[in-house]
C-alpha cells in the first residue's frame, strides 16, 4: 500500500496526537471504522448500535408514541436509558441489535417522531467481524 507524502506526514502527526502506538494501529482503526458504516449500508448486516434522543416530555402524547415505537421493536432494543436532564427535557439511550435495515428503520421512526427535539442512530460492530 502506498499513498501520498502529505497524507503520510498529516497521518503520522495524527497518530502521535492521539497516542496510537504506530501507524499500522492508526490506519487498522481508520479501516474498521470505514468497514463499520460500509458494511451498515447492506440491509442484512447484523449491527449493534445506540439511539439517542432528546425530548420535552410535557409535550403531548411524545412519552406515549416512543413507548408504543419500542415495544413494538422489543426484539431489537436490547436495553435503555432515561435521563432527566432538567424540569423540560429527558435524555433516552437505546441500545440496538439486529439487521441494519431494520434497526435503520425503527431510528428513522423513532428519530423523526413529532416533538423529539434531537435524535441519532450511532452504529458499531457487533464486534463478530474483527478478530481484535
Ligand atoms: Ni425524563
Amino acid at each position: 500500500m502506498s499513498m501520498a507524502n502529505d497524507l503520510v506526514v498529516q497521518l503520522d502527526r495524527m497518530v502521535r496526537e492521539k497516542g496510537y502506538a504506530n501507524r499500522s494501529q492508526a490506519v487498522s482503526e481508520l479501516v474498521r471504522d470505514r468497514l463499520v458504516s460500509h458494511n451498515a449500508e447492506k440491509v442484512d448486516q447484523e449491527i449493534a448500535g445506540t439511539i439517542t434522543l432528546v425530548y420535552d416530555h410535557h409535550r403531548p402524547l411524545i412519552q406515549a408514541l416512543l413507548t408504543d415505537i419500542q415495544h413494538d421493536h422489543g426484539d431489537l432494543i436490547i436495553s435503555s436509558m432515561h435521563v432527566h436532564l432538567d424540569h423540560h427535557n429527558c435524555m433516552e439511550v437505546l441500545a440496538v441489535r439486529g439487521k441494519s435495515g431494520q434497526v435503520q428503520a425503527m431510528a428513522d421512526q423513532i428519530v423523526s417522531a413529532k416533538g423529539v427535539k434531537h435524535g441519532k442512530l450511532t452504529v458499531t460492530s457487533t464486534g463478530k467481524d474483527f478478530s481484535k
